[in-house]
């Protein structure tokens, strides 16, 4: 009976694609991403850093798409929750931990824009604007290079589901489907907008509203990694067929209060987050892990040291590094030329 159930889960991955060494790896990219995430909440409330906004419960979503695009060609616009995505991208615990103390390494922007205002030329991470959801509009417009210089690459955005009411979303999704753009559009559907709950928000599901800018939407478990690796996967065959763009609408809970500023339970229940904490993404993915027989609490155990160990290296350096410097503020702001800087 074990060795039955042990093929029947390692036949899910497997049937994706994807190999032992793949999940395991994807493992620990959500691990590296939680445990950054609670190091940085804990910065916070001892002061050592401003701010932060947290992704904790949207991990293995996050990661799973991540790992269905090609890493080496597509071009990434994530949003401020996307830790795991960005890390599963080749972005470091250091780079993230410059960025949450604003300091003039950060690759992200020098410290200057907030934390998960992520940018990288190398790994082709557009830079983010705080206005939700422009990201999708330069989504598009990167779709748009690939397909004008017949590259085969496509463009992956992010947002949350209340910033899907933008029009930016909307504009976006008409000129990906008009002109059939390979951009993946990708909702992480958390169900709240700060202290907003999903029902307040929208009158239908996300991802019908593809149907009107003929393009498929589909609606996916954002807690089963697996599902959402299947549909980005999917998704990128069809881009790249010249088939155009696909929305994506991934199920999933905020955990977290919306930022290190906001008070949750002013508008939700304690039990309504617990009630989610059971059904989040990670625990479930170590419980497919374990079930294939990949995975048991002596490996968690020592993923658990080595990912503490990395937060920890990141947190030392980045304390010590020096801020910018003031005379930089308009370094990257205006164009160095004309004897100015
Ligand atoms: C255009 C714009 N309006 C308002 C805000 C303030 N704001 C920041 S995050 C946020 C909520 C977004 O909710 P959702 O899109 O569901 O994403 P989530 O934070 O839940 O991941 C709002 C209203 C903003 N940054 N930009
Ligand atoms: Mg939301």
């Amino acid at each position: 009976m074990k060795e039955q159930k042990r093929m029947t889960a390692n036949s899910r991955h497997e049937q994706l694609g994807l190999t032992d060494g793949q999940v395991l790896d994807m493992y620990k990219y959500m691990m590296l991403a939680r445990k950054f995430d609670e190091r940085n909440l804990l910065l916070q409330r001892a002061g050592k850093i401003n701010f932060h906004v947290s992704g904790v419960g949207q991990e293995a979503c996050q990661v799973a798409a991540a790992f269905a695009l090609d890493r080496e060609k597509d071009y990434f616009l994530p949003y401020y929750r996307d830790y795991g995505f960005v890390l599963a991208v080749g972005m470091t615990a250091r780079d993230l931990m410059l960025s949450a103390f604003a300091k003039a390494e950060d690759p992200n922007s020098g410290g200057r824009q907030m934390p998960g205002h992520f940018g990288s030329k190398r790994l082709r991470i557009v830079t983010g604007s705080s206005p939700v959801t422009t990201q999708v509009p330069h989504a598009v417009g990167f779709a748009l290079a690939a397909k004008m210089q017949k590259k085969d690459f496509v463009s992956f955005v992010t947002f949350g589901e209340g910033s899907s009411n933008q029009g930016d979303f909307h504009e976006g999704c008409n000129f990906a489907g008009v002109n059939k753009l390979p951009v993946i559009i990708m909702c992480e559907n958390n169900q709240y907008a700060i202290s907003i709950p999903a029902h307040k928000q929208l009158g239908g599901k996300v991802s019908d509203r593809a149907l009107g800018y003929g393009f498929p939407g589909v609606r996916v478990d954002g807690n089963d990694a697996l599902e959402v690796y299947a549909a980005v996967k999917e998704a990128r065959d069809r881009a790249i067929r010249g088939e155009g763009p696909t929305l994506i609408e991934a199920m999933m809970y905020r955990l977290s209060p919306h930022s290190t500023s906001d008070n949750d339970l002013a508008y939700r229940t304690k039990e309504e987050v617990e009630e989610n904490w059971k059904n989040e993404g990670v625990a479930r993915f170590k419980a497919y892990l374990i079930e294939a027989g990949l995975w048991d609490e002596n490996k968690e155990q020592d993923l658990i040291a080595q990912v503490n160990l990395e937060i920890k290296e990141a947190t030392e350096y980045a304390d010590q590094a020096p801020f910018p410097k003031p005379e930089d503020t308009l370094r990257y702001v205006y164009a160095e030329n004309e004897g100015g800087r």
